[in-house]
């Protein structure tokens, strides 16, 4: 769902421009208004339902950050904006909600807008792990964090902090102090970097430590940033951040050389890798693994009669089909051309050979609209339940089905 923006701004042009920004580079969309009425009005008319709120904090009908305690009342994440770099504690205070300041002078301000309006959308799935042994500290740096939109866990050792982090995935940004018992804080970097890397986790240390050679030992086992506690609020905020813009870099490249281009499926290479892993895996534990090849049947038809790009939106679609079909633990990937390969890991064998079926009806009963056409096609699905020690010769099997399900009239599955 499209994300929305609002902005309560008296000034036009600043609304405008930020509006442009937002649409342009976020893709969000804004709602705007220019005072405080207007900004009830526009609560009732959405429901409350903003992603983030930009706030002017001199409006004609609220000259003192009166908006604040309006919006306040909803669970929406402000920014503030103001015309002056000294702002009242009094109003910094007013709400749990106020994420970040920024000062209207120009178009560094604009940016910095955009960036914290990004982060604050994304954060939402973002989660970050503090480990302290003081529970003031614990306490105080989780609602700092929180209210980024980061989901916070905290743990008081480091053997606490390993078991959350094996019970959940996805915990991007590790907190953790240097004096801690059962395990101080370079004992656990250690532990942690065993089984996760730096493109998939950052650590930032926060220490009281007076020993200046403290900082470059974690950097050299693994930490990826180091702060002396007392520091401020933004200073901490700042360091998450850039951390997190680090990951999630690593995520697009990651992404870019995983991904086939067309259908943003993954490709033969990703599948091949982690394919290999995670049958390795299965075959030590003696667990079900199998694999079912995907074709469209007469495909070249469709490309003859409507062009390749009538085509192309055809095989887009039935990858968006089939990616929704199956949760994550299987991997939908394009083998190439109008072929795409499942991988299912610990599964049922009748439970996967029913969703085939029905895969196979699915196509059979169903037309595809591209543009002022409709597309009747079916699928071939071939099916390996046997066990091997490679992928390769899985895909190999499973492909012998395929070719069976062509040869015998197509619109079948075909089980090896
Ligand atoms: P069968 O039922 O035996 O699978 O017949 P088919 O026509 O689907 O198979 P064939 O292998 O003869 O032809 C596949 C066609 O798919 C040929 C190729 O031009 C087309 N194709 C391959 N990749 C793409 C692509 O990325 N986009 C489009 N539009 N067509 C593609
Ligand atoms: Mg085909």
């Amino acid at each position: 769902m499209t994300k929305r923006v609002l902005i309560i701004e008296d000034s036009k042009s600043v609304a405008n421009t930020l509006s442009m920004l937002i649409n342009e580079h976020l893709g969000f969309e804004t709602i705007k208004g220019s005072s405080l009425e207007e900004c009830a009005k526009l609560f009732l008319e959405y429901k409350g339902k903003f992603d983030v709120a930009l706030l002017d904090l001199g409006l004609p009908d609220a000259q003192h950050g009166e908006i604040v305690d309006f919006v306040a009342k909803f669970d929406v994440p402000m920014i503030i904006l103001t015309g002056s770099s000294t702002i009242e504690d009094e109003i910094k205070n007013r709400s749990k909600n106020i994420v970040d300041y920024v000062v209207k002078d120009g178009l560094y301000s604009y940016k910095y807008t955009l960036s914290i309006i990004k982060r604050i959308i994304n954060n939402v799935n973002m989660k970050v792990l503090i480990v302290d042994d003081s529970k003031t500290f614990l306490e105080s740096t989780k609602n700092l964090i929180e209210k980024y939109r980061l989901t916070v866990f905290t743990a008081t050792n480091g053997k606490e902090a390993l078991e959350i982090l094996e019970n959940n995935k996805n915990i991007k940004v590790i907190l953790t102090d240097y004096y801690m018992p059962i395990m101080n804080g370079l004992e656990f970097v250690r532990s942690v970097r065993k089984n996760y890397s730096k493109d998939e986790l950052s650590i930032i240390v926060t220490s009281v430590t007076q020993e200046k050679t403290i900082a470059s030992k974690f950097l050299k086992c693994g930490a990826n940033d180091f702060l002396y506690k007392g520091f401020t609020q933004e200073e901490l905020y700042v360091r998450i951040n850039a951390n997190i813009e680090v990951l999630e870099l690593f995520e697009e490249l990651k992404n870019r050389a995983n991904r086939d281009f067309l259908t943003n499926l993954y490709n033969r290479r990703y599948l091949f890798e982690v394919g290999n892993k995670d049958l390795k895996i299965a075959n030590e534990k003696n667990q079900n693994f199998f694999i079912a090849l995907i074709d469209i049947d007469k495909f070249k038809i469709i490309n003859d009669t409507y062009g390749h790009s009538v085509g192309d939106i055809a095989i887009k679609m039935v990858a968006t089909f089939l990616q929704n079909s199956f949760d994550d633990e299987e991997i939908v990937a394009r083998l190439g051309g109008e072929e795409f390969c499942i991988v299912f890991a610990n599964k049922d064998i009748d439970k996967v050979k029913d969703k085939l079926e029905e895969l196979r009806k699915i196509f059979e009963k169903n037309s595809i609209k591209v543009d002022e056409h409709r597309l009747n096609f079916t699928i071939s699905i071939g099916c390996c339940f046997k066990r091997f020690d490679t992928l390769d010769k899985m895909i190999q099997e499973a492909d012998n089905g395929l070719y069976e399900a062509k040869d015998l009239g197509r619109n079948m599955v075909r089980y090896r």
